[in-house]
């Protein structure tokens, strides 16, 4: 495209701001997929740091303080959107100076990202796509702002007919208010009054099509900002991962023996007694799962307290750290489902918390509150009786994992997850369960949900083949902190028959079952399993569904035996 003055100084700015907008939306987003640190703005900023002399970053330490990075950051920034501006005004000019001006700044930011200690050659990815972007958003503006159209009279000659003669026909209608907001014509130049203002360039006619400018400009400013947030939200999964890799979980103070062998049958297809992290099912309303530093995460716990407490990470991992085997359950898991999992957990004593806040009597839920805003109501008279109710920062070895509530959740052995294990727990309001309701009693579930006992056949599979002969059927049972006491099975509607336990540590954890006296006879046979928990309860075969409380009813599976 060729010279052109008579677009006015705003929007040649504007086309530039825009560009550079989507230079950095376009980076950013690049550099959360490939490396944050190679967002050439911060590498900028970084290489700006390094290179100012010691006295000059003292006094910006002393005169900003803790916001010295926000205010270089700030400065980097507005220098960009003066430079976006000029090379706007460039490319209007001629496209090719406004190209030109990016293409050198691409290169301060290349150079500033490949300088950076520990970088590689994918870092300059954020940078050239940014660019490349800016680039094609620069050229597209400069079309919507200026289109070329049909020479009303002479003296001016219509060359239209390029690409943008289509558009340029529905745009020059709309040009002629533009112009009259324009800068004063040039001397020498002149139309006459009854036709529609144009402009010329070269010997092409041009006219100003402020619609078409702001909409694309509009256009250009959504894509940065979607880049943009998206580029974000990449890069903050990094940083917490990266965080995450660098806890050192530290030691319980009573740590538990390592579990006897007897805790595990460790036969091929049946869940094993503990639940590989990789393994455990998620249940949760995140649409992306929240990402939380430890470095800002805080506990609140406050209400119906006689000291509200406000708890760090660092404060967490300061009190007297303890383990414990907990299975957690879902109230949504159907009979015979796959919503549980058993971890060995790692945290501190929510009671203990509690207690240093001092819970006042009246008192009878806790409401929790996620990261994202999801509550669970749990009773505090459950938490306080002396059972394993935890804050757990570790699970099976290892830092929570990301997606299992990272940095710190609740986990209360002997409660369905929806009313006890707050992923990303941020907040603990002591209150009372006629005062405030959690996130799923509105929706239809109850406010309390202890765990119901129950069992689950996983060998053989529903619906399996198998031949015949002596079959092994085994599986898991549940009554967590009841502790299970006898697993029954039964094939045909036959008499139930005892199987074999395999040993529990606690009462808050699942145990597996096995029944390896099972002669199968070729044909079609249905399994059926119940359990018995330590208080005497044998599992109900009524069927219930999981809403509002738990779903019941025995396990039962058809297997062919050929
Ligand atoms: N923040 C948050 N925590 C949550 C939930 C949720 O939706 N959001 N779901 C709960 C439910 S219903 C269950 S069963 C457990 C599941 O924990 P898991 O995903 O680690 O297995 O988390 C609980 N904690
Ligand atoms: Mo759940």
């Amino acid at each position: 495209m060729q010279s052109n003055r008579r677009v006015p100084s705003w929007a040649s700015a504007l086309i530039g701001l825009v560009s550079g907008a989507v230079a950095v939306g376009i980076s950013l987003l690049v550099a959360g997929l490939v490396k944050p640190s190679a967002f050439p703005v911060v590498a900028v900023g970084n290489s700006v740091v390094d290179l100012t002399p010691a006295p000059l970053k003292e006094w910006a330490i002393r005169t900003f303080g803790e916001s010295d990075k926000t205010v270089l950051l700030a400065g980097i920034l507005l220098i960009l959107a003066a430079i976006a501006a000029a090379l706007g005004r460039a490319a209007v000019r001629d496209l090719r100076y406004g190209l030109a001006g990016l293409a050198a700044f691409g290169l301060i930011g290349v150079v500033a990202v490949l300088t950076r200690p520990g970088s590689g050659l994918m870092d300059v990815l954020p940078t050239l796509a940014g660019v490349g972007a800016a680039a094609y958003a620069l050229r597209r503006l400069v079309r919507q702002a200026l289109v070329p159209v049909e020479a009303p009279a002479e003296p001016y000659r219509s060359v239209s007919g390029g690409a943008d003669a289509v558009g340029a026909a529905g745009a020059a209608h709309d040009t002629g208010s533009a112009l009259s907001t324009g800068q004063p014509q040039e001397p020498g130049e002149h139309h006459a009054s009854s036709t529609p203002p144009v402009m010329r360039a070269g010997n092409d006619l041009y006219a100003f099509d402020r619609r078409g400018l702001l909409t694309g400009a509009l256009g250009g400013v959504a894509l940065a900002g979607v880049a943009g947030v998206a580029g974000r939200a990449l890069s903050g999964r990094a940083e917490v991962s990266a965080a995450r890799g660098g806890i050192t979980l530290p030691r319980p103070v009573k740590p538990l023996a390592p579990l006897p062998a007897g805790v595990d049958f460790r036969i091929k297809g049946l869940s094993p007694f503990v639940t590989p992290n990789n393994d455990f099912y998620r249940v949760d309303t995140a649409l992306v799962v929240p990402q939380v530093d430890p470095r800002d995460w805080t506990l609140t716990i406050h209400g119906m307290v006689d000291r509200p407490v406000e708890l760090t990470f660092a404060d967490l991992m300061k009190r007297a750290v303890v383990e414990a085997d907990v299975t957690l359950c879902c109230v949504s898991n159907e009979v015979g489902g796959p919503y549980i999992g058993n971890a060995r957990w790692l945290g501190v004593s929510l009671a203990g918390v509690l207690r240093d806040a001092g819970v006042q009597k009246d008192a009878d839920m806790l409401l929790s509150t996620s990261a994202d805003g999801w509550t669970a109501g749990t009773p505090v008279d459950v938490v306080m009786d002396g059972r394993d109710s935890l804050l757990a920062f570790g699970m099976n070895g290892q830092p929570l994992p990301v997606e299992h509530g990272f940095p710190v959740r609740q986990v209360v052995p002997g409660l369905y997850g929806y009313v006890s294990a707050t992923k990303w727990v941020t907040d603990i309001k002591v209150t009372r369960f006629d005062r405030d309701e959690a996130y799923w009693t509105p929706r239809g579930w109850s406010a309390k949900g202890p765990i119901k006992t129950e069992s689950r056949i996983d060998l053989p599979r529903d619906g399996a083949t198998v031949p015949a002969g002596k079959t092994v059927v085994a599986g898991v049972a549940w009554a967590q902190h009841k502790g299970i006491d006898a697993v029954e099975v039964r094939i045909d509607q036959g008499p139930w028959r005892q199987t074999r336990l395999a040993k529990a540590p606690t009462a808050d954890t699942w145990r597996q079952w096995v029944l390896d006296d099972w002669d199968a006879t070729p044909g079609s046979h249905t399994i059926e399993v119940r359990a018995t928990d330590a208080t005497g309860y044998t599992q109900t075969g009524d069927r219930a569904p999981i809403t509002p409380n738990g779903a019941t009813g025995w396990h039962t599976i058809t297997v062919e035996v050929a």
